[in-house]
């Protein structure tokens, strides 16, 4: 989808049934079966998120905003006044809130594939910011090919937060970056939140957090299939399982089916033995040279990088080479 002006005018609602459709019964019926991370995210899997990140075990989210805190003049110094800002996978819209009052941005474009949760946020932050302009986009940002040209009169800043980065593989996340690079054209930045290597105990914790939201996050997907797609998944006979693979430097996760039994979901069938997983997310996490690495080959330049005092969480402002450099 290019996006355009009439998508601009107010929050568009798309209907995300359909692809939620798609990638269920294709995931489910591959030899190694599989749920796509966007699934996650109904109205119920956005709370769910949402609870995780102020659950103690989840330093990311708490970490980056201690980040954009501590670093919020180094980052107004390097946008200037009057970009437009481009929050991609915005959710609550928490971590905006510093950017909003530090940058007064031009314009604030909130994109989620929730649209519900997306609609209650931004009437949140227009009661907060009665001077902002919000120009919602409701739909996937994997969509958007085109930005309006007019917008290249301002500095485009797009703000991918919480290491959603992670959530691609490393050469689809190569692929985002120089897609988004070419987007923003050569007054644009990227300003990127990543979550870095670490211990695998504060991983292994992070993922499998005491509360059971993470767990509770994980089978949100069998309730939405069950409530969307007329499917009955029993729920119980699943475990959530979260487990950092140290070769790819990734927390993977899965539903892991306790017996050998079938199931229906859009008047389809799947059988699951025993032991059977089915992958539902990477997190991939990266040092600070290894994402450098890959920003580089998308064609961005790393102008600053910002960490917590643990290095536990990095934050990278990225922008265009500067031609003869
Ligand atoms: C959205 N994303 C960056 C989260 C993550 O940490 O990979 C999603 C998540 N999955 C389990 N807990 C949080």
């Amino acid at each position: 989808m290019g996006l355009n002006h009439a998508a601009l005018d107010s929050v568009e609602f798309a209907d995300p049934h359909q692809g939620f459709r798609q990638d269920v019964l294709c995931g489910l019926s591959g030899a190694s079966k599989t749920l796509a991370a966007r699934c996650f995210y109904d109205h119920r899997g956005s709370e769910l998120f949402e609870a995780i990140t102020r659950a103690p075990e989840y330093y990311l989210t708490r970490t980056e905003l201690a980040i954009l805190e501590k670093y919020r003049s180094a980052i107004a110094a390097s946008v200037g006044d009057n970009c437009v800002l481009i929050e991609l996978g915005s959710g609550s819209s928490r971590k905006i809130r510093c950017l909003l009052e530090t940058l007064k941005p031009k314009t604030y474009i909130p994109v989620d594939i929730s649209g519900e949760y997306l609609r209650q946020s931004i009437c949140a932050l227009q009661s907060s910011y009665p001077w902002l302009d919000i120009q919602a986009i409701c739909g996937d940002f994997d969509d958007i090919v085109e930005l309006p040209p007019e917008f290249r009169r301002h500095r485009m800043l797009v703000y991918y937060s919480g290491s959603s980065i992670g959530n691609l593989k490393p050469d689809d996340a190569e692929k985002f970056l120089r897609r988004w690079c070419r987007m923003i054209g050569p007054k644009g930045m990227m300003l990127i939140g990543v979550d870095t290597k670490k211990d695998r105990l504060v991983l292994d914790r992070a993922y499998n957090d005491s509360q059971g939201l993470t767990a509770a996050f994980n089978k949100n997907l069998l309730h939405r299939i069950n409530r969307e797609l007329d499917g009955n998944f029993k729920t119980s006979l699943f475990e959530h399982r979260a487990e950092y693979d140290d070769r790819e430097g990734c927390v993977k996760m899965y539903l892991v089916s306790t017996s050998h039994h079938s199931v229906q979901v859009d008047g389809r069938r799947f059988t699951f033995r025993a032991g059977e997983r089915i992958h539902t997310e990477n997190s991939y996490k990266y040092s600070i040279q290894e994402f450098g690495n890959l920003v580089r080959l998308a064609g961005f330049v790393c102008r600053d990088v910002w960490c917590d005092e643990k290095n536990l969480f990095s934050v990278h402002c990225l922008g265009s080479p500067v031609p003869g450099a």
